[in-house]
């Protein structure tokens, strides 16, 4: 029994994550963001796709390798452009992307989906989507009726942007969430270019 319990307990806090991009690809640790976070963030994002923020600056902190600026936990969760560049997309203006979240313990809280400037961590403009509250309700989770378009959805690249996403890595596509009571938030990006035409 006590087994059991400590086992139940080991679990919990391993499976504490709750969310991710799962298409189109989303950034994923590498060398360079071990250079920037140091060990610790990148193994455990690697060891929970889903795993929220607020876990990561402590683990930082103790980690030798961590430099703050550099990392900058809160875009992207740390994970630095230069282990994505193999799956940058390439958008047109008022093209329709689809974008599909793996959703795997919910938090009932406010989401958005923006294009964020990454020398900055500003949405630029408005978000693309924006649930101001209800997204990822428990009793609509675990009752099977969560809303199919807050896991499943489609978002218009602006047509707006001139050359200001033009350069890889200068903008992602950031899906953040923010679950309320638990006092967790995820965010997931998308490395994609979209030039004038
Ligand atoms: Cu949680």
């Amino acid at each position: 029994m006590l087994s059991t319990l400590l086992q139940l307990a080991s679990l919990a806090a391993l499976v504490h994550g709750h969310g991710n991009i799962a298409t189109p690809p989303m950034r994923m640790p590498g060398d360079a963001t071990t250079s920037a976070c140091g060990k610790s963030v990148v193994a455990d994002i690697v060891r929970d796709k889903t795993s929220h923020v607020e876990g990561l600056p402590e683990l930082a902190a103790k980690d030798t390798g961590y430099k703050a600026a550099q990392c900058n936990l809160w875009l992207c969760r740390g994970v630095q452009f230069a282990d994505n560049k193999a799956n940058v997309q390439t958008y047109k203006p008022g093209q329709t992307v689809e974008i599909k979240i793996n959703l795997t313990i919910p938090h009932v809280g406010n989401a958005n989906v923006s294009i964020i400037d990454t020398k900055t961590n500003a949405i630029i403009g408005k978000p693309l989507l924006n649930w101001p509250s209800g997204y990822a309700d428990e009793k609509q989770f675990y009752g099977k009726t969560l809303p199919t378009n807050q896991t499943d959805f489609k978002v218009d690249i602006p047509t707006t942007l001139g050359n200001q996403c033009a350069t890889a890595g200068d903008c992602v596509i950031q899906w953040w969430w923010y679950g309320t009571g638990a006092k967790q938030s995820y965010e997931s990006c998308i490395d994609f270019t979209v030039a004038e035409v």
